[in-house]
């Protein structure tokens, strides 16, 4: 049987953390034949340790054959040592009235000390992945404090609305999500992302000759797709958390299990394709095989589509230019 993996998760006893961890510890991340262990991050409060606890027992009371170890920390020195698979989780979201510099500030200190302990503890081959908002950021802030690492190992979610894209295309032409191959998300996950449906087909057929109408596209997909994460707070009270996790387990298990061609969106980090200035992490088709990704390059750029991701680009620019001082 297989060695043992460690997995580290951050935010661990959080509401994407309760919908995370038993997915992971059952094999459905990565591959039911593949023995983890749980190396597990919530931050050192009383109140934060106990609910940890308290997911640790449920986690216990499922006997998954495959959970091989699970460990508590509160400090990212010791969650992540020698860690192959790192999740963070953990972030500080932007709350009500809270100026886009505090949020910066509270994730900047966060994702520079985790970046830091990756760099010093973790495995050499360690694959990241950031969830927590403002994800992308979080991400480059977390590559650029970690150099040591290959920085194309920090990645940061975009999977959670490439789904939500090929969930709202399979509705609107009837056909089933399964079959839907060739989708892509542009650039930062925030309302500004650009879902590119151009490529996709589905049994073969283009999805744009069958949607076949562009002002649905730019006023009805693309807004309803940005504000997906809003509707479902408005909805359910509490943003995403099991989608989110479902999202992070699709990202992990096909980066390193492989898509067999079909392409997913990674945040990544650019090493300049489409014109994306070298380092910024962002949101590319990619397909993946043997434990790596590759972007898939070539793809024509119309002007509408140029639009849309010189938006998404400037904003995420400007977050970058707004943690310059710490990277
Ligand atoms: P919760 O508030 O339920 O849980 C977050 C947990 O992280 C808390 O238990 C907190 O104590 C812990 N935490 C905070 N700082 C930490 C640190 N420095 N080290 C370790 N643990 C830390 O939030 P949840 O709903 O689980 O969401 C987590 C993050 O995911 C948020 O930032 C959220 O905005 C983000 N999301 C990202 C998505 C994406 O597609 N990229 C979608 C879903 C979600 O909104």
């Amino acid at each position: 049987s297989k060695k043992p993996v460690r997995v580290a998760v951050t935010g661990a006893a959080g509401q994407i953390g309760y919908a995370l961890l038993f997915r992971i510890a059952s094999g459905e991340m990565l591959g039911k034949d593949q023995p983890v262990i749980l190396q597990l991050l919530e931050v050192p409060v009383e109140k934060a340790q106990q609910a940890l606890k308290g997911v640790m027992m449920e986690l216990e009371d499922c006997a998954f054959p495959l959970l091989a170890g699970m460990e508590a920390h509160s400090d990212p020195m010791t969650a992540f040592k020698d860690t192959d698979y790192a999740l963070l989780v953990g972030s500080r979201p932007r709350g009500p009235g809270m100026e886009r510099a505090e949020l910066l500030a509270i994730n900047g200190a966060i994702f520079t000390a985790q970046g830091q302990a990756l760099n010093a503890v973790a495995s050499r081959d360690v694959k990241v992945l950031v969830v927590g908002n403002p994800a992308n950021t979080n991400a480059y802030i977390a590559m650029k404090s970690a150099p040591d690492l290959k920085p194309g190992n920090f990645t940061a979610m975009l999977r959670l609305d490439h789904n939500r894209a090929a969930s709202q295309i399979a509705a609107k032409t009837g056909k089933a999500v399964a079959d839907i191959e060739q989708l892509c998300v542009w650039g930062n996950h925030s309302p500004t992302m650009y879902a590119d449906y151009r490529f996709a087909t589905i049994n073969g057929e283009s999805v744009k000759d069958m949607i076949n109408d562009q002002d649905w596209n730019a006023n009805v997909f693309l807004p309803t797709f940005g504000k997906r994460g809003a509707a479902i707070i408005e909805a359910r009270g509490l943003s995403s958390a099991a989608s989110a996790a479902n999202a992070a387990i699709d990202h992990m298990r096909d980066w390193a299990l492989g898509t067999n061609g079909k392409w997913v969106t990674m945040g990544i980090p650019s090493q300049g394709w489409y014109g994306i200035p070298k380092d910024v992490m962002f949101g590319f088709p990619v397909t993946c095989e043997n434990g790596e990704y590759k972007v898939v390059e070539g793809l024509e750029i119309d002007e509408f589509s140029q639009a849309c991701i010189a938006k998404t680009l400037k904003e995420l620019t400007d977050e970058q230019a707004g943690v310059a001082h710490l990277v």
